[in-house]
C-alpha cells in the first residue's frame, strides 16, 4: 500500500515515493533485485519476500510510486499493458457482459473479441461520446464498463465523472485506460473510476526501451482480487523492466509539459494546412469535446491524429518523407513517431469496424516527442510538401 503523503506534489512523488535509499547499502537508487527467490531463515520466517512472481522489491517500489501518481492506494505492475488488461478481465466470470468505448487500442479489441469471448464473456462496443449509448447497451448481465479517454487513435473524450456515477448506480466495475492521458494530466480515480490501467510501455516508461503495464485502484477488495490474479496468472514484469519504468517516472512531469507544448504547435499547424481534412487533438478549441477535455484533464498530452486528403497514396508519401518522425508503432517515448492506424496499430479490427469508426486509409497518428518544436513542425511541413 502506498504511504502517500498528501502534501507532496506529483513531481516529488515521482522521484521519492516507494524509493527510500536502500536500507542494506544506502544506494540512492532502488537496486535491481534480480532474484527469483528469497531465503527463509527457518520454515515460514522470511523478510517479506518468498518468490519473485509473488513479490519483488524493485517491482514493489514501482507499484507504490505508480499508485501515488494516480492518487490511488494500491498499484500493481505487469509485464505489458495487455497483461495488465487481461488480469483486470480475470475479475469477471462466464456470462458477464461489459460495455466498452468503441475506439480502443486494436490489441484491446482483439483481446476482448478473440480471447475472452471464448471464455463466455460478452462485450458491446459503443460510441462513448454520447453517454446515452451506454444506457442503451446496459443489460441485466452487464458487470463492467471499460473506457479509454482520450481514445486511441481518434482522440475522442469520454466523460469520466458520468461513467463513474453510471457504474455506481448500476453496480458495474468501472475501468479506465489512462495510457494517453497519463496521471500527470488526468486522474480517473479522482472522478470515481474504480480501476485505472496503463501500458507503461508508453509515457510512463517514456524512452521506448521497455514493455510494461500497470493497474491502480483505491479499493481494498479489488486490490486483493487483482493481487491474487497477478500472482495466480503470473503476468509480472522482470526486475530490470520494473526498474526502467521506475526511472522513467522520475522525469514524467518534465516530459509531459514538452510533449504537450510540441503537440499543440503541430496540431495548430495541421489545422491550417490545406492537405489536411481534419485534425483530432483535444487541446484544439475546435475539437468537438474540448470543453469536456478541459474539465477532466489539466493538459492534453502529446497524441494527435489527422485525416489526409488523398487517402492511402497521400499517407504513403507522408510516411515515407518524414525524417524526425519515425514510422513505428507505439507512442509516448521522447522521440517522435508516426504511424498508419488502419494497417498498423488497428489492423486487428475488422475492416467494417474500422470504417464505421472512421479509421480510414488517410488517417495518420502522431506521437509527438520532446525534440525542439520548430524542428518537428518543419519536418512535417516538408513531408506534407512531398504529397503533390
Ligand atoms: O503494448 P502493451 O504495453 O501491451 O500495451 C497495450 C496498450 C494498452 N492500452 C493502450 C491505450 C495502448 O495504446 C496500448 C498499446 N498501444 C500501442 C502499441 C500503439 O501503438 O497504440
Amino acid at each position: 500500500m502506498s504511504q502517500q503523503k498528501p502534501n507532496l506534489h506529483f513531481e516529488t512523488l515521482a522521484i521519492h515515493e516507494g524509493q527510500a535509499p536502500d536500507p542494506a547499502t544506502g544506494a540512492v537508487i532502488v537496486p535491481i533485485y534480480q532474484t527469483s527467490t528469497y531465503v527463509q531463515e527457518e520454515l515460514g520466517k522470511h523478510k517479506g519476500y518468498e518468490y519473485s512472481r509473488t513479490g519483488n522489491p524493485t517491482r514493489k517500489a514501482l507499484e507504490e510510486c505508480l499508485a501515488s501518481l494516480e492518487g490511488g492506494k494500491f498499484g500493481l505492475a505487469f509485464g505489458s499493458g495487455m497483461a495488465a488488461e487481461s488480469t483486470v478481465i480475470n475479475l469477471f466470470s462466464q456470462g458477464d457482459h461489459l460495455l466498452v468505448s468503441d475506439d480502443v487500442y486494436g490489441g484491446t479489441f482483439r483481446l476482448f473479441q478473440r480471447v475472452f469471448t471464448r471464455y463466455g464473456l460478452t462485450f458491446s462496443f459503443v460510441d462513448a461520446r454520447d453517454t446515452k449509448n451506454f444506457e442503451k447497451g446496459l443489460k441485466k448481465e452487464t458487470k463492467g464498463i471499460w473506457i479509454e479517454t482520450p481514445t486511441n487513435p481518434l482522440l475522442k473524450i469520454v466523460d469520466l465523472e458520468w461513467v463513474a456515477q453510471f457504474a455506481k448506480k448500476n453496480n458495474l466495475l468501472s475501468i479506465c485506460d489512462n495510457t494517453f492521458g497519463t496521471p500527470f494530466f488526468q486522474q480517473p480515480l479522482h472522478w470515481g473510476i474504480d480501476v485505472v490501467v496503463h501500458s507503461t510501455t508508453k509515457y510512463l516508461g517514456g524512452h521506448s526501451d521497455v514493455v510494461g503495464g500497470a493497474v491502480i485502484t483505491n479499493r481494498t477488495d479489488l486490490f486483493e482480487a487483482l493481487k491474487f490474479h497477478q500472482n495466480a496468472v503470473g503476468g509480472v514484469p522482470g526486475p530490470f523492466d520494473a526498474w526502467l519504468v521506475l526511472r522513467g517516472l522520475k522525469t514524467l512531469a518534465l516530459r509531459m509539459v514538452q510533449h504537450e507544448k510540441n503537440a499543440k504547435a503541430i496540431a495548430e499547424m495541421l489545422a491550417h494546412d490545406s492537405r489536411v481534412e481534419r485534425v483530432n487533438y483535444p487541446g484544439l478549441s475546435s475539437h468537438p469535446q474540448h470543453a469536456l477535455a478541459k474539465k477532466q484533464m489539466s493538459g492534453f498530452s502529446g497524441m494527435i491524429s489527422f485525416d489526409l486528403k488523398g487517402g492511402l497514396s497521400a499517407s504513403r508519401l507522408l510516411l515515407k518523407n518524414t525524417q524526425l518522425f519515425s514510422l513505428a508503432e507505439s507512442l509516448g517515448g521522447v522521440e517522435s513517431l508516426i504511424e498508419h492506424p488502419a494497417s498498423m496499430t488497428h489492423a486487428s479490427l475488422p475492416p467494417e469496424v474500422r470504417q464505421q469508426l472512421g479509421i480510414g486509409d488517410g488517417l495518420i497518428r502522431l506521437s509527438v516527442g520532446i525534440e525542439h518544436e520548430a524542428d518537428l513542425v518543419a519536418d512535417l511541413k516538408n513531408a506534407l510538401d512531398k504529397i503533390r
